[in-house]
């Protein structure tokens, strides 16, 4: 078969049986993921010779489906847009109208949540084969295309060469602005974000890292899965994250690398904390064995860095990315990993600290973080303003504010009060509230992120109701989480009389900070 041009697939034929990925107990190899993928593209072409950029949304649970979909939307020249599985139908609608999807991909157990909405489009609906578990029934679903079965030989055309500078995904991010926006990336930009990484932390095809974060985020798409892959290295994935499976891994497993954001950490060491001594020393034993364990998406805080290097042995890497840039700051593999510091520049990725007026700071004075190089991304989808508006002089502005101290990086936080991360998510408070201001008794509110060890933050909603209105923090989160993916919704609800105003009567979000 004509090769795609992309190193990414050249080196997928070289490692040929090598696992690539383990899920739901199955061994999958790179020529699996080859052919499973080239029979997905051939679906997706379906006589065309290239998908010449047309998005394909797909809402597939992690596992092997996720990744031969994504390499099949990849290799027939399509942008390949990640749903999150856990997102109720409003966002779902949200990223496959944004990206104007002519193509849904939805697994079987999740294809009537979209079905409705690629149909209202015209959208192609194509099913996944499903790694079901024995035993478990069919669910009634719409009789759209199933995918082809991995090893299902198909005849197939020649697929499109592909240059670096092709648009390759569209990942969703919440900003200041009210909905999420789409970041798009070319082959090149995720082939520059792997390499630095294969290179700063050592990836080798003896490698096996355990893959537990949702796929809809660069920390697991890019981080975990894709640099895995790129190396030749094994996957190990499961849907969704759980502590004691995780420990399970680490115990029972031959897992090298593990990479998780703060709050996994915290529910790991709840969970080691709630053992009893002989599953403690095993589990901490089982840790030793690995290489190298990664924490990011959120400031990690010392006290959980410092707890899990008494369970585990493993003083935690951190670093510090975001979508927009893949990774940028990094501690060293070698030499000291700073608590609350996040390190050095990754090779290939230029990082500057700046002024309001885009001055470089001297050493030791804070300044924002703004950054340049091949993995920086191509463009706000659709949004030529925001993305023109994002760059200063060819430097990606990432509005998180940091300074240097004795030669390594510290985060001190986002020059926005309304962007929280929660649980690695980042969220907008904007967002949350324009939803929550549609509730018909809800008659203002404000939005912000309270400090918490185990969340980084959680969002919290201050709200004033409608003369004669009632409502519930049961009533509020349940109609909420119709519409917002669960870690937007407020997990705590107050109700007031007024919101805190400054003179000119703007809400001031330090004072309702203060109520919660
Ligand atoms: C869930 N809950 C929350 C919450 N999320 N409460 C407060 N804040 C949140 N953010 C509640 C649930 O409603 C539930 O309550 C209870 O907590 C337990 O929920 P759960 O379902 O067990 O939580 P879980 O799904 O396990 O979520 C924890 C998690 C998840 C840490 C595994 O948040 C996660 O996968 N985070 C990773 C996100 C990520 O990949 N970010 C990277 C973005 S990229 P109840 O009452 O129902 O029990 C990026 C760039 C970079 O940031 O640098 O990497
Ligand atoms: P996202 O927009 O979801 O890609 O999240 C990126 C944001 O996560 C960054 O802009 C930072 O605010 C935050 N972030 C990522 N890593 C770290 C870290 N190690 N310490 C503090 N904040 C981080």
């Amino acid at each position: 078969m004509e090769s795609s041009g992309l190193p990414l697939f050249e080196r997928a034929e070289r490692h040929g049986d090598r696992v690539a990925t383990v899920a739901s107990g199955r061994a999958y190899s790179y020529r699996d993921l080859l052919d499973a993928s080239a029979a997905i593209a051939c679906r997706l072409l379906d006589g065309a010779d290239d998908l010449n950029e047309a998005r394909v949304a797909f809402l597939v649970p992690p596992a092997f489906d996720y990744v031969a979909t994504q390499w099949g939307i990849w290799r027939a020249g399509g942008i390949a847009v990640p749903l999150g599985v856990s997102h109720p139908g409003p966002e779902l609608e949200h990223a496959i109208v944004d990206a104007d999807a002519s193509v849904v991909v939805a697994h079987p157990s999740l294809s009537e949540r979209v079905a409705g909405i690629a149909e209202a489009r015209g959208a192609r609906l194509l099913i996944t084969q499903e790694d079901r578990p024995s035993g478990e029934e069919l669910v009634a679903r719409p009789s759209a295309p199933r995918l082809p079965l991995p090893n299902l030989k198909l005849p197939r055309p020649q697929l499109p060469r592909l240059s670096p500078d092709r648009r390759a995904m569209i990942l969703f991010t919440s900003g200041t602005t009210s909905r999420p926006k789409g970041v798009v990336s070319t082959h090149g930009n995720i082939q520059a974000q792997v390499e630095t990484l294969v290179a700063a932390w050592a990836w080798s095809q003896e490698d096996h890292v355990l893959l537990v974060l949702p796929l809809h985020h660069i920390h697991g798409v890019i981080n975990v899965l894709s640099c895995a892959l790129w190396s030749g290295a094994r996957c190990t994935i499961y849907p969704t994250f759980n502590a004691e499976t995780v420990w399970g891994e680490l115990v029972g497993g031959d897992l090298t690398l593990f990479m998780a954001v703060p709050t996994v950490y915290s529910r790991l060491i709840a969970a080691w904390e709630a053992a009893d001594p002989k599953q403690q020393r095993e589990t901490s034993e089982g840790c030793r064995r690995l290489r190298l364990m990664v924490s990011g998406s959120a400031a990690l805080p010392v006290r959980v860095l410092e707890r899990w290097r008494d369970i585990s042995g493993h003083t935690l890497l951190e670093r510090y990315g975001m979508t927009e840039i893949g990774m940028a700051l990094s501690n060293p593999l070698e030499g000291e990993r700073r608590p609350g510091h996040v390190g050095l520049p990754l090779p290939g990725v230029e990082v500057r600290l700046v002024d309001d007026e885009g001055v470089v700071v001297p050493r030791g004075i804070p300044g924002e973080i703004e950054v340049r190089g091949p993995s920086v991304f191509r463009e706000y989808w659709r949004r030529p303003e925001v993305t023109r508006d994002s760059f200063r002089d060819g430097w990606f502005r990432t509005g998180d504010v940091a300074v240097v101290e004795d030669g390594y990086h510290r985060v001190l936080g986002r020059s926005s009060v309304d962007i929280l991360k929660t649980g690695g998510y980042k969220v907008s408070a904007l967002e949350i509230e324009e939803v929550l201001r549609t509730h018909p008794a809800i008659e203002e509110c404000a939005v912000v992120g309270k400090e918490d060890e185990e969340w980084g933050e959680r969002v919290c909603g201050a709200l004033v109701l409608r003369p004669g209105a009632s409502l519930s923090r049961e009533e509020l989160r349940s109609w909420a989480a119709e519409r917002l993916a669960p870690y937007k919704v407020p997990s705590e609800v107050l109700m007031v009389v007024d919101l805190p105003r400054n003179a000119m009567g703007k809400v001031t979000k330090s004072e309702v900070k203060k109520l919660f």
